[in-house]
C-alpha cells in the first residue's frame, strides 16, 4: 500500500459535480482516506478563464505509480476533460502530487508534482489534510511550504463538501 496525494481542479460545467464524480472514481484506485475542503481560487498562469474549484485528497493504493497515472488520465476522459493548450480551462484535472516518497522523471510521469511548492491552490487544500507529509526532495512538511508562499490571495475556502465511501 502506497499514500499518494492527488489534486483535483476543475473550471468548466458543473464544477462541483465534477470533482465529486472524480471522487468517486478515484475511491475505486484503492481507498480514499481524506478529503480537503472545496477552493473556490482565481486562474494561475492563464489568466483569461473562469475561477477553478480545486481540492485535495489522499489515496491509499495498491497501484503503481505508473498504472495510477494512467488511471487519472483514463477518468480525466470519462469526465469530458478534452485537451486543447497548457492552463487551458478544464472539466477536470487530477494531479498526481506524490506517491509515497517517491522520485521518479519518466515521460509518463513526474513525481512530486514539479509545481506543487509553488501553488497556493494545491498547497492550501492539501496542508487542510496532510500537513506533515513530507515533500520528499526537500524533506519539508507541507505546512512549511505552504508557509514560504509569498501570498494565498485567491484561494477562498467555500461550504460544499465533497464525499466519499461512508462518509
Ligand atoms: N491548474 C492549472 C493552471 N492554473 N489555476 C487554479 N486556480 N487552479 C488550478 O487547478 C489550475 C490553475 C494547470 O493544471
Ligand atoms: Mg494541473
Ligand atoms: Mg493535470
Amino acid at each position: 500500500m502506497t499514500l499518494a496525494a492527488i489534486a483535483l481542479g476543475a473550471n468548466l460545467g458543473d464544477r462541483l459535480a465534477a470533482l465529486q464524480r472524480a471522487v468517486d472514481q478515484l475511491d475505486g484506485l484503492g481507498k480514499v482516506v481524506a478529503i480537503s475542503s472545496v477552493y473556490e481560487t482565481d486562474p494561475v498562469g492563464y489568466l483569461d478563464q473562469p475561477a477553478f474549484l480545486n481540492a485535495a485528497l489522499l489515496l491509499e493504493t495498491d497501484l503503481p505509480p505508473e498504472s495510477l497515472m494512467r488511471s487519472l488520465l483514463r477518468i480525466e476522459g470519462d469526465l469530458g476533460r478534452v485537451r486543447t493548450f497548457t492552463n487551458a480551462p478544464r472539466a477536470i484535472d487530477l494531479d498526481l502530487l506524490l506517491y509515497g516518497d517517491d522520485i521518479r522523471d519518466t515521460p509518463e510521469l513526474t513525481v512530486p508534482h514539479p509545481r506543487m511548492h509553488e501553488r497556493a491552490f494545491v498547497l492550501v487544500p492539501l496542508a487542510e489534510i496532510a500537513p506533515d507529509l513530507r515533500h520528499p526532495r526537500s524533506g519539508a512538511p507541507i505546512s512549511a511550504l505552504l508557509e514560504s508562499l509569498p501570498d494565498r490571495d485567491g484561494v477562498r475556502v467555500t461550504n460544499e463538501t465533497l464525499s466519499h465511501g461512508n462518509t
